[in-house]
């Protein structure tokens, strides 16, 4: 489940030509991606897996918390984008990044116990989170472009410190990730 606690203070707010909709949106449109079989990123297609993600089939995208668009062009004209950016779910959530278009994946920059994350080009990804915190990923290619993401896990704010800053972070990467944390998490 997607919670809004914090959608109401960012509304009408507009940075870096993000704006709160499309930062946090309600993932209960779930449902209606079908995603083909062939465009599931199987386990053995990860770089690095730490979960598999080929039990994702189109009977248990219903079952997924938040489905994220890996996109050329974002809803606000930008190259390179993840909609929505920001997803927070709940402690064993589960997020579907969809491959809308191609030449998108997903790597994990910070997280929790340092775990680690990277999808294989093209190709949708799915993993869930069991472990609380802040994740920011990125796409390899185009993080300078600034195509980052921020999950929110149990709503843990425990890792901020290390959200805010990394040294994966560069480019438009750096000031997305704390325009969006900043925003909704610091007050
Ligand atoms: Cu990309």
């Amino acid at each position: 489940m997607i919670f809004r606690r914090n959608l109401m203070r960012g509304l009408g707010a507009s940075l870096l030509g993000i704006n709160a909709y499309n930062i946090i949106k309600p993932a209960t449109a779930a449902k209606s991606y079908i995603i083909k079989e062939e465009d599931i990123c199987d386990t053995d297609s990860l770089v690095i897996n730490h979960e598999p993600v080929n039990d994702v089939t189109e009977q248990q995208i219903a079952a997924v918390d938040g489905v994220v668009h890996m996109l050329n062009v974002g809803p606000q004209g930008s190259r390179f984008r993840y909609d929505p950016m920001l997803s927070e779910i709940d402690i064993g959530g589960k997020i579907l990044w969809k491959a809308t278009t191609k030449g998108h994946n997903v790597e994990f920059m910070v997280a929790p116990n340092n775990i680690k994350f990277k999808s294989k080009m093209h190709k949708s990804a799915g993993f869930t989170f069991s472990t609380p915190g802040i994740y920011t990923y990125k796409c390899t290619p185009h993080v300078s472009a600034g195509m980052i993401g921020v999950v929110v896990v149990g709503n843990d704010l425990s890792n901020m410190t290390e959200a805010l800053d990394n040294v994966a972070y560069y480019g438009q990467a750096k000031e997305l990730i704390r325009a969006i944390l900043e925003r909704y998490y610091i007050k």
